[in-house]
């Protein structure tokens, strides 16, 4: 029988996981020569492709010394850590990929702590050593700390460290000497970790992932863990609640290089999928039909965030996207529970809006962006963190946050974090740069990255994870500045916002349709002004013609996805259709507003 290795590859987001397994596919020559793209192969879906990090993990599967090694590509991204958590259970061992001047960050100490105490063994990779400034060996040194401090066992403790540029493709056990492939990672994974055991007996297979194909439908993903699984099988599915339901396997496919192979069978230490089985979640285990044994289950993780999703009732309504009653987003959303496994959706008073439930600002802006792609159009409220009552007492989420930021700037970020009830614990060189790490309730996250972005022009790299629910630290200032709102429905002239220009910046530019009501730019003060930005140049005004075309305006500020969702306040929300972004008073009257804010 032919020996198995399963190993999962975990790091901080953008460590080079992506790229390295392409460069394992590769080497190995798993796909044609005509399918090399250049661009990352495996992050295969459009928004992982434009934003460049992985959503999903993915398994891959390559033959090395008549090896088989199962890889599974994990998201690096903290939104989605609850999703690297329950892949290593198909795992055997872990990649552990650090980057050579980073070093260890939030995501890589919360992934190696769940390997660790999961009892995987790791080979640590330092990866980018090509780059400028690396300083692979303190790295090394920061890693150990962490293996440490993380109570590994002496076993994990004497990790193998393998160095080298994904990028380029090579990897060498000494990082001053590059080399043209990566085969020394290849015999490092096939000695290091164990074959993975055959367990004589029964079926039996935990789900740990699932697919979803409109034409089969829900497809089931795990290793087996015991006896051996066959194609049409009749099988016992015992749900994580204690419910068992007869069923069928109906078709079963191992992994081959990029794609899945048809299996008749797959024996027990090797990663497969499933069709046949409709009523599964994660966490429920496929057993034996006759004599059914359930295995451990495994939790998904609870969301941390909510925002509010309801249809688009502005006056552009319908103008721009192909579904946009409540019906259409109603279906959208339950539609995306079949296999979003952190997403919940709850019904609110109002059949026209649902609470959305995620893991994070990430996660729940991703599927936005895949419906406005869909044709889709609605509004969202203010992401709001979900508070808990523990003892009696008002519970908030916590994160760690590191920042990296030039020494002349460290001060400003300081400030910034500061004022979003941040403390800072650590500070200390990395680099040329100034490492600093922070305690932070999740709400002050929240609209800080583009505050900080702009106090440091861009030099600043941030990254976060959730801690545990702690005391509520009591409010925390939201944005400061006020907004400019558009006073009735027409479209923005050049003559009007230059005459505005001095009041704030826009996010609207001249010619763009406005309606009243609508947020289009940022006030200097902190209350908001409402402002004609509709107004034509009288006629008597005019000394010369065509004097219009020469005023000078500074362009409009547009902001992402995610920066109008961390931008706007609780009476706002964020239009979305599939060709615009406006962010809008949820009362566009301003009568009815200042009635409103009486009442809180
Ligand atoms: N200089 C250098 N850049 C690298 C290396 N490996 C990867 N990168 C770059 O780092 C960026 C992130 O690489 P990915 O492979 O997408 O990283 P990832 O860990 O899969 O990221 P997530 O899936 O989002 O967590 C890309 O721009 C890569 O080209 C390397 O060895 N050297
Ligand atoms: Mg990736």
């Amino acid at each position: 029988m032919q020996s198995i290795r399963n190993i999962a590859i975990i790091a901080h987001v953008d460590h080079g996981k992506t790229t390295l397994v392409d460069k394992i596919l590769h080497q190995t020559q798993q796909f044609r020569e005509n399918q090399f793209t250049g661009e990352l192969i495996l992050d295969n879906n459009d928004l992982e492709r434009e934003r460049g990090i992985t959503i999903i993990a993915k398994n891959v599967s390559v033959i090395y010394k008549d090896v088989k090694i199962n890889i599974i590509d994990t998201p690096g991204h903290a939104d989605f850590g609850g999703e690297v958590e329950r892949v290593l259970n198909m795992a055997d061992g872990v990649l552990l990929l650090v980057d050579a001047f980073e070093g260890p960050m939030p995501q890589t100490r919360f992934v190696l702590s769940k390997a660790l105490e999961m009892g995987k063994k790791a080979i640590l990779v330092i990866n980018k050593v090509d780059k400028e400034n690396c300083r692979p060996d303190e790295v090394l040194e920061k890693v150990f700390d962490l293996f440490f401090h993380l109570d590994a066992t002496e076993e994990q403790l004497n990790f193998p460290t393998v160095y080298g540029s994904s990028k380029q493709g090579w990897m060498n056990t000494d990082w001053k000497v590059q080399t043209d492939n990566i085969l020394v990672l290849l015999d490092a994974i096939i000695n290091y970790f164990p074959p993975a055991p055959f367990f004589e007996g029964t079926s039996q297979l935990l789900i740990t992932s699932l697919d979803y194909s409109s034409f089969v439908g829900r497809i089931a993903i795990g290793r087996v863990s015991r006896g051996t699984l066959k194609e049409n099988q009749q099988v016992t599915l015992m749900k994580r609640d204690g419910v068992i339901q007869k069923t069928r396997i109906k078709e079963l496919y191992t992994f081959e290089g990029l794609g899945r192979r048809k299996a008749q069978e797959v024996k027990c230490g090797d990663i497969c999928a499933m069709t046949g089985i409709d009523d599964f979640e994660i966490g429920d285990t496929i057993a034996d039909f006759d004599n059914p044994e359930a295995l451990p289950t495994i939790s998904v993780d609870e969301p941390t965030m909510s925002m509010l999703f309801t249809i688009n009732n502005s006056p552009f309504f319908g103008k721009e996207g192909r579904f946009v009653t409540s019906r259409h987003v109603r279906d959208r959303l339950y539609k995306e529970l079949e296999k979003n496994l952190a997403m919940r959706v709850e019904e609110t008073e109002s059949p026209d809006s649902y609470l959305v439930f995620g893991r994070g600002v990430l996660h729940l802006s991703i599927l936005i962006e895949t419906m406005r792609r869909e044709g889709y159009e609605l509004q969202v409220g203010q992401p709001q963190v979900i508070i808990k009552e523990i003892n009696g007492q008002k519970h908030e989420p916590v994160e760690t946050l590191t920042v990296d930021a030039p020494e002349d700037v460290a001060g400003k970020v300081i400030e910034l974090v500061t004022q979003k009830k941040g403390e800072l614990l650590v500070m200390e060189p990395k680099g040329d740069l100034q490492h600093l790490e922070f305690i932070i309730p999740s709400r002050g996250l929240i609209g800080l990255r583009s505050s900080v972005l702009t106090a440091t022009a861009g030099k600043a790299t941030m990254a976060h994870r959730f801690k545990s629910y702690e005391p509520w630290k009591g409010p925390i200032q939201g944005r400061i500045a006020g907004v400019l709102l558009a006073k009735e429905n027409g479209v923005a002239t050049p003559y009007s916002i230059d005459r505005m220009q001095d009041r704030g910046f826009f996010f609207t530019d001249p010619g763009e349709p406005v309606y009243g009501g609508q947020v289009i730019g940022q006030h200097i003060r902190p209350d908001d002004l409402i402002i004609n930005v509709c107004e034509a140049k009288k006629l008597t005004n005019m000394r010369a013609s065509g004097s219009d075309d020469n005023v000078r305006i500074a362009p409009a500020i547009k902001f992402s996805l995610e920066e109008a969702m961390e931008y706007i306040e609780k009476d706002e929300y964020l239009e979305i259709t599939p060709k615009s972004l406006r962010m809008r008073k949820v009362h566009l009257d301003e009568n009815t507003r200042k009635r409103m804010s009486k009442k809180d």
